[in-house]
């Protein structure tokens, strides 16, 4: 359930009486204050761990009144926008944007050091002053996350908050190690409306994943329009589809370029997937002549996997697929087009390697690089094409195969980081095919060490997928993915030497008041000491 915010404010207001009393004109020592509310967080409490941290004994910086932002470059504007809207609600501070000096000021300027490559930062917090340098808006945003983090938890509530607004002294150099972090979510077996799809893009941006991959079709329903195949989204997307009959809905060309806006604004690149040539049964009982017998099978709500194909032999299926990924790259800013490929149980080997061997060019022939699930790593691949693994099992011959041949690859083994799966035996939603997860699992693993032939250098990154079988909700979606989400956040973008579990469950603990605070459901994992 979510918490009501005004529910919430109150609480936060009535807790910390000691802080109504405390004088306003002098800075807050980092690490002392009055009460819990008012001690300053520790510039070590954010997820993921930074690659440096530097703490500095004395002062922190002090937000007031008076604190402004200040963009040194044009570039660097929306990103002070998004900061000021952050800390707004909740301050009740301004935070105007403006030149002025530095001094009581967060300044975001695009001059960091190189080093920090295209998404890191690197964050000067003094007594009088805060500055966030990078190279890009990527790496602002990153570090504006960061700064979120170093403000005590009620920051992040929508309603005024009675807090001591103060950074901790030091300084943060930050940079991810993989390039590509990324969660997954499926629309297909239940429809999530935008609005859902934004809240998720915002709680994982805040993790500092740049990716969101969305499982667009499956058996159970179609869930994107494509003008060329219009019955697709009115028969597939429509009353009926979803797991069980429930979930209904598909999302519009409109709505699909609003997401892909929402997510580019917050740094997150939208990887659109239409999973073939199995997982089709949407299509296939929409359209009879993509079925070799021309007859269309009755639509299907339940959750079996593997039954469905595409026909491979007929020149009408390939057509259709051009149109599709014709119409999905148009829509698409971002590299990546993922065609699925994952249990295509009802398709031969070389049924399969026919299909894509036609599929995988017309990726390319419309400016997009293919992700595919790692089966599709059993046929020869184009050099940029990347297997996603979602196997269990230490070696994967054909992901290894192309790791070696210099493809990149995507991790997501499923007994680590699928989101879906359940936390323990007493989990009600999800499944437990793969593994139950629970908090430790889905973090201590070292993704360069997970697959035989796969190591630091063959690795893109790391994604959480979740299916969505047995989701209806935001809250259960949130349920499933907090706290796991900014584990795997944290594999994904901190240093393998800095990551460790004991430091992380109690930096994990310390997010608990930030989800409250923000209304998230998550799970009291019992291997962390919930403040
Ligand atoms: C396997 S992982 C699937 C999905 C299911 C999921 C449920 C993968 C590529 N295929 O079709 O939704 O398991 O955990």
């Amino acid at each position: 359930m979510r918490v009501p915010l005004t529910r919430l404010a109150l609480t936060a207001v009535l807790a910390v009486p000691a802080l109504v009393a405390c004088s306003a004109d002098e800075p807050a020592p980092a690490g002392a204050g009055g009460g819990a509310a008012a001690a300053a967080m520790s510039l070590d409490a954010v997820v993921p761990v930074p690659a440096e941290v530097t703490p500095r004994d004395g002062a922190g910086f002090r937000l007031t009144a008076d604190t402004r932002i200040r963009a040194e470059e044009a570039a660097a504007d929306g990103v002070a926008r998004q900061l000021q809207a952050a800390l707004r609600p909740s301050t009740g501070f301004g935070l105007v944007i403006g030149t002025g000096g530095p001094e009581n000021a967060i300044t975001l300027t695009l001059d960091a050091d190189r080093s920090v490559g295209r998404q890191g930062y690197e964050l000067d917090i003094a007594a009088d002053r805060v500055t966030l340098r990078a190279r890009t808006g990527a790496g602002l945003f990153a570090g504006v996350q960061t700064i979120r983090q170093l403000l005590p938890p009620r920051v992040d509530a929508d309603t005024l908050q009675q807090a001591e607004w103060v950074l901790p002294g030091g300084r943060i150099v930050d940079r991810p190690r993989f390039e590509y972090r990324g969660a997954m979510l499926d629309v297909a077996r239940h429809f999530h409306a935008p609005d859902e799809i934004k809240a998720y893009i915002d709680l994982i941006a805040q993790y500092k994943m740049n990716h969101l991959h969305l499982h667009l079709s499956d058996d159970q329903g179609w869930r994107i329009e494509i003008e060329a195949w219009p019955e697709l989204t009115k028969r597939a997307g429509g009353a009926g589809t979803g797991v069980d009959g429930e979930g209904p809905g598909f999302l519009t060309k409109q709505d699909y370029s609003d997401l892909v806006a929402y997510a580019a604004e917050r740094h997150v690149t939208i990887v659109p997937e239409i999973d073939l040539p199995g997982h089709t049964n949407a299509a296939l009982s929409t359209y009879p002549e993509l079925n070799c017998d021309g007859t269309a099978p009755a639509p299907r709500t339940d959750t079996e996997v593997g039954y469905s194909s595409l026909c491979v032999s007929k020149e009408v299926t390939y057509r259709f697929v051009e149109d599709v990924v014709k119409e999905i790259a148009a829509l698409t800013p971002g590299p990546y087009l993922h065609i699925g490929g994952d249990e295509a149980k009802a398709t031969t080997d070389e049924q399969y390697g026919t299909f894509m061997k036609r599929v995988l060019p017309l990726v390319a022939k419309y400016g997009k690089t293919p992700v595919g699930w790692h089966e599709i790593a059993a046929v020869p691949l184009p050099d940029d094409a990347v297997p996603q693994y979602w196997g269990t099992e230490p070696e994967q011959p054909d992901t290894a195969a192309a790791a070696a041949a210099g493809n990149r690859i995507l991790m997501s083994p499923a007994n680590r980081v699928y989101l879906d799966m359940k936390y323990d035996k007493s989990t009600e939603l999800g499944f437990d095919w793969a593994a139950r997860i629970e908090v430790k699992d889905a973090y201590d693993w070292d993704p360069a060490r997970r697959l035989a032939g796969v190591g630091e250098r063959d690795i893109l990154g790391v994604e959480a997928p979740l299916w969505s079988e047995t989701l209806r909700t935001l809250d259960d979606i949130e349920f499933m993915a907090f706290p796991r989400l900014p584990a795997i956040a944290e594999l994904a973008w901190s240093p393998q030497a800095e990551r460790d579990w004991d430091t992380f469950r109690g930096r994990l603990a310390q997010q608990g008041p930030r989800w409250e605070a923000q209304g998230v459901n998550f799970y009291r994992s019992p291997q962390i000491d919930w403040k």
